[in-house]
C-alpha cells in the first residue's frame, strides 16, 4: 500500500514587504555558507505536526480552515541559532512576543490533541528559519541593526516534501485574519 502520509505544518506567511526585508537579511549571511531558504519558502511555524496519516488530513485541514481572529503585530527583533546536527540554523525571532501568537499556538495544539494526533511538549520558540546547514562561525548580530515590524494576517496549512535539493511546500489551506 503506498503510503499517503504528508509531513504537515501550520505557519505564518509574510506579506511581500516582510519577505523582501528578510531577503535583505539573507543577504547579510551571503558572508557565512550555508544554505539560505528560499524566499517563497520563508514562514514563522506555528505547530509543526510531522507525518500525518492520510485518514486524518482532512481533520487537520478543518482546523485550518476553522483558524479565526483578528491581524495582530510582530516585531522581529532579534537572531539566534539553533545547533542540528554539526551544522547550525540561523534564524530571526521577536524578543516580545505578542500573546496573540501563543494563544494561536496553544489553540492549534489542543486541536491537534483533540484529534488524535501526538503534540510534544517542547517549549514554543517561535522564529523564522533564514538558513540551514551553516558550518562557519558567521552569525548576525543578536540584536540586528533593523527590526521587521509585520502585521500577522496569513495563516496557512503546509505540506512539505523533503527532497535532496531542500523542502518543497505546497499551502494546503490559507486562512486571511480579520483587520
Ligand atoms: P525550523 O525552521 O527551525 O527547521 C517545517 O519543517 C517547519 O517546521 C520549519 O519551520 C521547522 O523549523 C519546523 N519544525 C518544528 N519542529 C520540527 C521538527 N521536529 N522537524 C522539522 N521541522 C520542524
Amino acid at each position: 500500500m503506498p503510503d499517503l502520509s504528508q509531513r504537515l505544518f501550520f505557519a505564518l506567511l509574510p506579506d511581500e514587504g516582510v519577505r523582501t526585508q528578510l531577503r535583505q537579511l539573507q543577504k547579510d549571511l551571503n558572508r557565512a555558507d550555508g544554505r539560505p531558504v528560499p524566499a517563497k519558502n520563508l514562514h514563522l511555524t506555528l505547530l509543526f505536526l510531522g507525518n500525518v496519516a492520510a485518514d486524518k488530513i482532512n481533520a487537520v485541514c478543518d482546523i485550518a480552515e476553522g483558524i479565526a481572529g483578528s491581524q495582530f503585530d510582530l516585531t522581529l527583533d532579534m537572531s539566534g541559532s539553533f545547533r542540528q546536527n554539526n551544522a547550525r540554523v540561523l534564524w530571526l525571532g521577536a524578543s516580545k512576543p505578542p500573546p496573540e501568537l501563543g494563544v494561536l499556538h496553544q489553540s492549534l495544539c489542543q486541536q491537534a490533541k483533540s484529534i488524535g494526533l501526538p503534540v510534544r511538549k517542547e517549549t514554543y520558540r517561535p522564529h523564522v528559519t533564514l538558513a540551514r546547514k551553516v558550518y562557519s562561525r558567521y552569525r548576525l548580530p543578536e540584536r540586528p541593526d533593523r527590526s521587521i515590524p509585520w502585521t500577522i494576517h496569513r495563516c496557512a496549512l503546509i505540506t512539505s516534501e523533503l527532497l535532496p535539493t531542500g523542502s518543497r511546500y505546497k499551502v494546503l489551506v490559507e486562512k486571511e485574519l480579520s483587520e
